[in-house]
């Protein structure tokens, strides 16, 4: 019988490339929040993808890029930290955008790791066929990779493919978390991700950023329902005015596409309430950083 073989594999890249959609996808449920904004995920969250005869463990990381805050230096710490725990780097690029200064950036911090590093081009779908070879080509100048495997994370085209090349670098190994379970992180964590998630979606520019969100209490009633209080926090007044909407309409869209993910994910009935608070400034204050769970070592 063939050894059971296991390991970790960090998937990084520039923002926006797709690599939460990629996780999700391999998974088969939504445990990472994805969006068309740049910087969506701000923690390394772990995606367990297991067969009988193998298990991933995915490291989903926050997209690598320049620095405009102590949250920013500390996702971009995240995605780097995660190079050396892994028996191989998923790099991500977007097909679509073609090579770029960011990048370059990161192949270059690639090149001072052991670990094999596997080449994705996402986003295959939206290109003709006749652009990829001479991708490949650029890229392939650019690094010595162990792979170079073109996919489209939205639409599940080969993925397969990558799922196979990744089993080849993995060591006979045992199982890290059991069969049913599918992600390292708490069902609060992945809640209140949802929520933030459906804050990106509905407002644009400066207030995708500045938003964090706690869940404050989580329990199960009498009749079955789960209730949930979270607490969104923005940097300024104005902005808990653009996510309370007028008359309260944003947040009331909010509660209804974050109950509706949050119901999928419990399996249960929930009541949702929602509530916004300023806090200046949170993304340049460690201390504040702390409470709202980004710690310097995960
Ligand atoms: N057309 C197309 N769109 C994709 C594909 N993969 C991801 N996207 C879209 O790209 C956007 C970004 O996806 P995410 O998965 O949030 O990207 P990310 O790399 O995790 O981004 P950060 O967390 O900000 O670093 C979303 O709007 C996705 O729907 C793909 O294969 N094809
Ligand atoms: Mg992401």
């Amino acid at each position: 019988m063939p050894k059971f073989k296991s390991g970790f594999v960090a998937i990084v890249g520039r923002p926006n490339v797709g690599k939460s959609t990629l996780m999700n996808h391999v998974i088969g449920q939504k445990i990472a929040i994805m969006s068309d904004k740049p910087q969506t995920t701000r923690n390394k969250i772990h995606g367990v993808y297991t067969t009988q005869d193998m298990q991933i463990v995915f490291l989903d990381t926050p997209g690598i890029h320049k620095r405009q805050s102590k949250l920013g230096d500390f996702m971009n710490q995240t995605a780097f930290n995660t190079f050396g725990e892994v028996e191989a780097v998923l790099f991500l690029a977007d097909a679509s955008e073609g090579f770029g200064g960011g990048d370059r950036f990161i192949i270059e911090r690639l090149k001072n790791v052991n670990t094999p590093v596997i080449l994705i081009l996402n986003k295959i779908d939206k290109i003709q066929p006749d652009e990829l070879l001479p991708m490949i080509d650029e890229y392939r100048k650019r690094n010595d990779f162990a792979e170079i495997i073109p996919i489209s994370a939205k639409l599940g085209s080969n993925v397969d493919t990558l799922l196979q090349q990744i089993s080849k670098y993995l060591p006979e190994g045992p199982k890290y978390y059991p069969d049913d379970q599918i992600t390292d992180h708490p069902e609060q964590f992945v809640c209140a991700e949802l929520i933030r998630e459906k804050i990106l979606i509905n407002t644009r520019e400066e207030v995708p950023h500045s938003i964090a969100v706690t869940i404050e209490d989580m329990k199960v009633q009498d009749n079955g329902v789960v209730h949930i209080s979270a607490v969104i926090f923005v940097e300024r007044d104005s902005q808990k005015g653009i996510i309370i909407g007028k008359q309260g309409a944003l947040l009331k869209e909010v509660g209804r596409l974050a109950r509706h993910d949050i119901e999928n994910l419990l399996g249960s009935k929930i009541f949702l309430e929602l509530w916004v608070k300023v806090k200046k400034d949170w993304r340049n204050q460690d201390r504040v950083l702390k409470d709202l769970g980004f710690h310097k070592n995960s």
